[in-house]
């Protein structure tokens, strides 16, 4: 019978007795309303793909890239070949005002990728504000019954470490590297309560980027929707918050709390912060010079 069952059990389901009392003791793992927060050392890789490889997922993944951006995407959609969700499904959908700058980059098993042309804008805060509407529209026409999980992502970006199956959640909201370790009177939540993203001081969790977030297309066709909503009656009422739809996505997380939070492992800056608890930097904002790169 022992034989038997080991036959049974795959690679992935023989590991290491998990414990109660041991772990990382240098982050907390758990926020207050017990979503886990995902650091090195928290989780078992091998594990948890093989939990998720029982089901056959696809994980549909959105990026922009208008305008000067398109340089961007050759390090972009290489080095995600190299560490994003290896062995799953992947459909990125990429937006683009010119799919003719869109380099060839070898798609690893499983991972494809659809070219979309949308319109240049003129004000780069526009093109930022303008993926909510362009996501929401995604979902509720094609990507309910395509993909599992869907996740939206910034460009100007490159991986250097695993991002897997580990991240995978109903809500998921990535915590933004400048301000993780901060009281959150000094958030750059948006102040004015004349704006639909307002924050009172005194509220609020963490601060959140908006150059990823992901979770099940059912919730990120809320948070596109409503984001989109509150970022329309912002414009009619000519307001425009802060840090435009990353204030707006900081508003719905406050109310909408995530299931799940990845550390800032998941979005590092090159920034001159030496934090001892970051044991590995898994995806960064790339350096640029925002007046050369903008188009205003
Ligand atoms: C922050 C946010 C970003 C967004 C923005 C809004 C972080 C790490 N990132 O980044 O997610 O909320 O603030 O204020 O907090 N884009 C183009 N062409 C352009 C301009 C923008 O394709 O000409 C797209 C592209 O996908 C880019 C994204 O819009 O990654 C966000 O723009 P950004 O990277 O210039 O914004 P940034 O760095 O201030």
């Amino acid at each position: 019978l022992e034989s038997q069952r080991s036959l049974k059990t795959s690679p992935g389901f023989q590991y290491k007795q998990p414990s109660l009392l041991a772990g990382r003791a240098d982050v907390v793992s758990l926020s207050p309303w017990l979503a886990p927060i995902i650091w090195e050392g928290t989780f078992n890789p091998t594990l948890i793909d093989s939990i998720y490889k029982q089901h056959n997922i696809t994980i549909a993944t959105t990026v922009f890239a208008l305008g000067k951006y398109t340089r961007f995407l050759k390090d972009f959609l290489e080095s995600a070949e190299e560490h994003y969700f290896v062995g799953f499904g992947v459909h990125y959908y990429l937006f683009t005002d010119q799919p003719e700058a869109v380099p060839e980059v070898k798609m690893g098993k499983n991972h494809r990728l659809t070219v979309r042309k949308v319109p240049s804008l003129d004000r780069w805060q526009d093109i930022s504000m303008g993926r909510m509407e362009i996501l929401e529209k995604l979902i509720a026409d094609e990507l309910m019954h395509e993909a599992n999980y869907i996740f939206c992502l910034d460009v100007d970006t490159k991986f250097y470490g695993r991002w897997g199956s580990e991240t995978l959640g109903n809500l998921v909201g990535v915590i933004h590297p400048w301000l993780f370790d901060y009281p959150r009177e000094s958030f750059t939540y948006e102040r004015r309560p004349e704006s639909k993203a307002f924050i009172p001081v005194g509220e609020g969790d963490y601060y959140y980027t908006a150059a990823a977030f992901g979770g099940t297309l059912e919730e990120i066709h809320r948070l596109t929707k409503t984001c989109r909503e509150q970022l329309n009656a912002d414009h009619e009422n000519s307001i425009e918050a802060i840090w435009h739809e990353e204030s707006h996505l900081n508003k719905y997380f406050l109310y909408n709390k995530p299931t799940k939070l990845l550390s800032p492992e998941y979005l590092w800056r090159d920034i001159n912060i030496s934090a001892g608890q970051i044991k590995i930097i898994r995806f960064s904002h790339v350096a640029k010079n925002n007046a050369e790169v903008r188009p205003n």
